[in-house]
């Protein structure tokens, strides 16, 4: 007897099958008949008990159990079959008060009481579907980037410096020295593509002391991060990610329809972009909201406001902000030729934040020697970066982007802890 999942039922109508799955429901009936409700990680089937079977008494919600059942059409149920249940068997049973119903439409707890009890909170379907679709997001930008002959790329998490500059670096004990928890691939992505692969991406986590709880800072996040050699200029990296929007929505459609559809979620319009830079959005936010920019970059308001703004005159739930403050940017962000307090650089902005950063990089050795000195750094301590750009590397940009930032913004949650199994902030070391 072959062992289905149970969204693969349909094709089996007719035939006994075995199903490994939960209980997320029983309802008893009245007479010799129950129903119950069983799950597994590819949907939920009803369950017709006939008779009164030694284990119908002993059975749970959340026990684990291996059905054999024959498969019939309903036009009652919504996946169109149900399974006539001939044998259970439970393989592992219930043996404490669950902390919280899993079978309601929603877990009725707060955030802290679900992060508290996380692998549970699996069992029920909307928070399964959310890893289900952060699963699909990473997957379409590997396969987005394979596609366009990018490498993939494993770097140390355990480092020696930073590199986006602050101080939100995590020390560690390193043997006889000081050492640090990455922030970012940035410079190895960087020095890799100048060694000769050219097109390189990363999916992995990256770390950040942020002090400040909010709902879209993490200690540790996954970082998807690229870098693309041989650009003419910041233009051809936002086409790059403008057609892996496009490529990673068109995907969601295709293979995670339930799980949007479970918390409503209306996947954007892609297609063209907006971009505009710094110093026309400070424009555009003084004009029509009265809000002055202290600083050629974006606070969260600002951020909120010009989202509003494009999507209402440019019909764009995405914009590239571009040309940020040379102050503000990182010392291996390009300046610009005809505007130098401004860099080549941008963030995606998407439905009230920001969703990735990237910028054409500085490549010519002189640049960025002086580029380090800016930023008030000593260039010495980053020979081992530097040493590639001496060695022919080409003009070169790329990008990273917040996994977890694009998980929450696409299915509407309001904290991007609910986008991580296990989230790390200023106060949460576990589970
Ligand atoms: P940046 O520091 O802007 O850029 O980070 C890139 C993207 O990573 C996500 N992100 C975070 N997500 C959760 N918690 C955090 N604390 C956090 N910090 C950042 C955001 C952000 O847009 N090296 C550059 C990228 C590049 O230029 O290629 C960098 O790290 O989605």
């Amino acid at each position: 007897m072959p062992v289905v999942w149970i969204d693969e039922l349909k094709e089996h109508v007719g035939e006994e099958v075995i199903l490994h799955a939960w209980i997320h429901r029983i309802r008893k009936v009245s007479g010799k008949l129950a129903f119950i409700l069983l799950k597994d990680k590819s949907g939920i089937v009803q369950g017709v008990v006939s008779g009164k079977p030694d284990w119908l008494a002993e059975l749970s919600n959340e026990a684990a159990v291996v059905v054999c059942g024959e498969v019939t059409a309903t036009t009652q149920q919504v996946l169109g079959v149900e399974l006539q249940v001939k044998e259970l068997q439970i393989v592992a049973g219930v043996e404490r008060e669950l902390p919280f119903e899993l079978n309601q439409e929603e877990i009725s707890a707060g955030l802290e009481h679900r992060l508290d009890h996380r692998v549970l909170t699996l069992r029920h379907p909307k928070t399964q579907a959310v890893f289900t679709v952060q699963d699909e997001i990473v997957h379409a930008f590997r396969m987005f980037l394979r596609g366009e002959r990018f490498t993939e790329i494993f770097t140390p998490k355990i480092v020696a410096t930073g590199t986006e500059g602050g101080t939100e670096l995590f020390e560690l004990k390193y043997f006889e020295t000081k050492a640090y928890l990455s922030q970012s691939p940035q410079f190895y992505k960087q020095m890799v593509m100048g060694g000769g692969l050219q097109r390189v991406y990363e999916v992995a986590a990256a770390y950040r002391a942020e002090q400040h709880n909010t709902s879209r800072h993490l200690s540790e996040f996954i970082s998807l991060d690229l870098e693309m050699g041989f650009i003419d200029g910041l233009e051809d990296v936002l086409a790059l990610e403008e057609r892996m929007m496009q490529y990673i929505c068109d995907h969601l459609r295709e293979h995670c329809a339930s799980e949007l559809a479970l918390h409503g979620a209306v996947l954007p319009k892609t297609g063209r972009i907006p971009r505009l830079r710094i110093k026309e959005i400070a424009a555009i936010l003084k004009r029509e909201y009265g809000k002055e920019l202290t600083e050629l970059d974006l606070d969260t308001e600002a951020e909120r406001l010009i989202c509003d703004y494009v999507l209402k005159e440019y019909g764009s739930e995405f914009v590239f902000a571009t040309h940020y403050g040379r102050a503000n940017r990182p010392m291996y962000t390009q300046p610009s030729p005809d505007d130098p307090d401004t860099t080549e650089s941008f963030d995606m902005l998407f439905r009230g934040m920001e969703m990735n950063s990237g910028a054409q990089r500085v490549h010519d050795p002189r640049v960025l020697e002086e580029s380090i000195r800016f930023k008030g750094l000593d260039p010495e301590s980053f020979n081992e970066y530097r040493e590639i750009f001496s060695y022919g590397t080409p003009p070169h940009g790329g990008f990273a982007i917040g996994a977890a930032r694009m998980t929450t913004r696409f299915l509407g949650l309001d904290n991007i802890r609910d986008a991580v199994l296990f989230p790390r902030d200023r106060f949460r070391l576990s589970p």
